[in-house]
């Protein structure tokens, strides 16, 4: 875990007393506090998914209700009390974990659907609910909630929201900011926000919640979510192939886009480096391809009607053979075929984080979107750190969404050394801002990018976005020390 060198703790925060616990008492049942001495029994509330954060707190509330939600943060706002809210606790950029002794609110408790109407496909649901359990759900009414992580097991809705994560079908379904309908949400103050409805147009000025999606919980937190789901495709196929350059990765973007038009559903790419971690990672798994090749496409389709969908898919996959797009292609036999494609992009991000490593979400136009994966490679190459053991670094990668221009760049190590950190940073930004990139497409910023949003957003933006913070919360209790 990683020390905290820029922050110390805020004075003016209060230490929690036992005035403080038995106020939690009074409202909370014995499951929905969790108080421990010992670290390891807390350890998974205070430490990041990545394990490179590690907050001190000693106190996990984990109410089960809006309204117990609001006593509380009425009660940390009244007595300086800080707070970091918390869902699944997966997210990438540590956002979700504490930095010193904060409450951790977690919204587990609070895991009920609240309602699904089947004809306009409104989906409302406590902000605790797992994703996984959502797809179920909705699957089992004929719908699919509209984003998919590989993360689904154990990010929870509103966290999802929160982060305003992107995922593996944002080409198809377009981000949060388009499909949350409705929020509720909990000011600092304890004040309720209850715009939970169903409505597709509501046109009546400022949209708030606009800002609580993405704002990781720093103004306000999320209770309850109000989302559209999609009508559940009846046919899924998928192709994997192998491209010989990025400029070629571009084309077929552009070929699946008009000959695959209202079928294609995602559009993912690997490089050379990722899929090789991922043949390792996967080791008792047959690679679907012969060769090797410098990149690796996943397209998917999902459609109504499987007979259309193939015929397509097929006409596709042969005349980018022909016009020589790709050397090698295959195209999933059945569902199971289908979910074993599927599994070597999903697998990419746990085969590169084995020992550890280094991670950028990056946005970038598409003409320049792995270029920045060249560029930090070559750098850490040239420095001599990239190879087998004993050298620190085993591969850099990239691969992600060519359907949203988003790369994550990842650099699976063995050991985390300064020298690496010092190459990497402020390089990659600094790249970034040059190509008028962002510095976090999906994955947030949290406390990995803290005092790095001049790379992404003018003086002006950032002004406002404090303007905002102060606003909502004129304390800052809420997921102090993080990039606002
Ligand atoms: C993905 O696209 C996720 O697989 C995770 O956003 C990416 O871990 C990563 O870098
Ligand atoms: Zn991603």
């Amino acid at each position: 875990a990683e020390a905290y060198p820029k922050v110390t703790r805020k004075t003016d925060f209060k230490v929690i007393d036992s005035t403080d616990l038995n106020y939690f008492h009074s409202i909370l049942s014995n499951d929905e506090i969790l108080e421990a001495q010992s670290s390891e029994e807390l350890a998974s509330f205070n430490q990041d998914w990545m394990k490179k954060y590690r907050g001190q707190s000693h106190l996990v509330l984990l109410p089960n209700s809006t309204e117990k939600v609001s006593k509380i943060m009425k009660y940390c706002n009244d007595n300086k009390l800080a707070v970091v809210p918390q869902g699944g606790n997966t997210d990438l950029v540590g956002a979700s974990v504490p930095v010193f002794d904060e409450i951790v609110l977690s919204l587990r408790n609070m895991n009920k659907v609240r309602s699904f109407d089947p004809v306009s496909g409104t989906f409302k649901c406590d902000a605790g609910v797992v994703m996984r359990d959502a797809h179920q759900f909705l699957h089992d009414h004929d719908h699919i909630f509209p984003l998919d992580l590989p993360s689904r097991n154990n990010c929870h809705v509103g966290g999802v929201v929160s982060t305003n994560a992107g995922g593996l079908n944002l080409l198809r379904y377009g981000s949060l900011h388009g499909n949350v309908l409705g929020l509720e949400v909990v000011l600092p103050n304890g004040e309720i926000i209850s715009s939970i409805n169903a409505l597709r147009k509501d046109n009546t000025g400022y949209d708030l919640k606009q800002l609580f999606i993405g704002a990781e919980g720093t103004i306000g937190v999320i209770t309850g979510v109000s989302i559209l789901a999609a009508a559940k495709p009846k046919a899924f196929n998928a192709i994997f192939c192998g491209i010989e350059n990025f400029d070629i990765v571009q084309d077929l973007f552009v070929k699946a886009k008009s000959e695959l038009s209202e079928i294609l559903s995602a559009f993912e790419f690997m490089d050379r480096g990722s899929v090789e971690m991922t043949i390792d990672y996967l080791k008792d798994m047959t690679f679907p391809l012969q060769n090797h090749h410098n990149f690796y496409v996943l397209i998917e389709t999902s459609g109504s009607n499987k007979k259309h969908d193939d015929e397509k898919l097929n006409a596709f996959l042969s005349s980018a053979l022909e016009s020589k797009l790709f050397s090698e292609g295959v195209i999933a036999k059945d569902h199971a075929d289908y979910e074993r494609l599927w599994t070597w992009r999903k697998s990419v991000p746990p085969a590169c984080n084995i020992n550890g490593g280094y991670k950028y979400d990056m946005s970038l136009q598409l003409k320049d979107l792995y270029s920045v994966c060249e560029a930090v490679t070559k750098r850490l190459d040239e420095a001599g750190l990239i190879g087998d053991a004993p050298k620190p670094i085993v591969k850099s990668v990239g691969y992600g969404h060519v359907g949203d221009g988003n790369i994550h760049l990842n650099i699976a190590v063995r050991v985390f050394t300064k020298e690496i950190e010092g190459l990497l940073e402020p390089f990659v930004y600094e790249y970034i801002a040059s190509k008028k990139g962002s510095i976090s497409a999906e994955h947030g910023v949290g406390f990995h990018k803290k005092g790095h949003l001049h790379y992404s957003r003018s003086d002006i933006e950032i002004r406002f976005m404090k303007d905002v913070k102060k606003h909502y919360d004129p304390n800052g209790i809420l997921n102090p020390y993080k990039y606002i």
